[in-house]
């Protein structure tokens, strides 16, 4: 995942090489419920046969058995990592490339032995520090990742995230929420799109806030995160997972 650029980010003073520090590997077992898919994305179990993404990672409704999800794994080419094809993807209904950011890709036999990662139902999470996990880029136009990294970024505002200096009211503030810090330095990346942002829950259990949907570049300064907020779209995945069977 992206992540990032730690440290401080290079000053006008700092002529050196840039300093790119990946996030950190996540442990073993740390985030069972993450997802790897072969397009290049990541995902989030979300039922034992369901895995939640992003729209923009899959190209339409209907029968699909092109997908490989990866799963139970940190390391992508450990011979312990468990592998479904795909049966049948739903995308967001009114999908057009801004907002409604989210899909799910139905796996062909059911994942029993890892935890899933429940959504959010409400608004009541939707602010703090979140975590983010992935495979995708650890810098701005690097390569995807052989083992999952991961690193936390606090809430940004819709009101901060739309203003003059970071996207200029190119946030859609009910269907996406922003994450990031102001100075840069820790964000998703390509290849992170469709994988989960979140949070402990008040039983201090993880629960899904956001999907990785889009930015502009990586860990830029004033340039934070958007992620498809969860909690909004939530009655609408909860429809459409019953009408793939669970
Ligand atoms: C991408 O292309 C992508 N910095 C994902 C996340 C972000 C930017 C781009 C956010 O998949």
């Amino acid at each position: 995942m992206g992540t990032v650029w730690t440290g401080s980010p290079a000053s006008a003073a700092d002529d050196g090489p840039q300093r790119v520090v990946g996030g950190t590997q996540a442990t073993q077992g740390e985030f069972p419920f993450m997802v790897r898919l072969s397009m290049g994305c990541g995902g989030s179990l979300y039922s034992p046969t369901l895995v939640l993404t992003a729209a923009h990672c899959v190209s339409r409704t209907g029968n699909n058995t092109s997908i490989t999800a990866t799963l139970g794994v940190v390391d992508l080419n450990s011979s312990s990592k468990i592998t479904r094809k795909s049966n049948y993807v739903y995308r967001a209904p009114g999908y057009n490339g801004s907002g409604k950011d989210w899909a799910l890709i139905r796996l062909s036999s059911p994942i029993t032995t890892l935890k899933t990662l429940p959504i959010a139902q409400s608004s009541t999470y939707d602010t703090g520090t979140f975590t983010i996990a992935g495979w995708g880029a650890a810098r701005e136009g690097g390569s995807q990742q052989r083992y999952m990294l991961k690193a936390t970024v606090p809430f940004v505002n819709d009101t901060t995230c739309n203003s003059s200096s970071m996207y200029d009211g190119d946030i859609i503030p009910a269907e996406e929420i922003c994450a990031g810090y102001t100075e840069g330095g820790v964000d998703t990346c390509q290849g992170d799109s469709g994988g989960p942002m979140f949070r402990r829950d008040a039983n201090n259990a993880w629960i899904q806030v956001g999907i990785v949907s889009w930015g502009e570049g990586c860990a830029r300064p004033n340039k934070p995160g958007v992620y498809t907020q969860v909690s909004y779209f939530a009655p609408a995945i909860a429809s459409a997972a019953a009408s793939l069977g669970g």
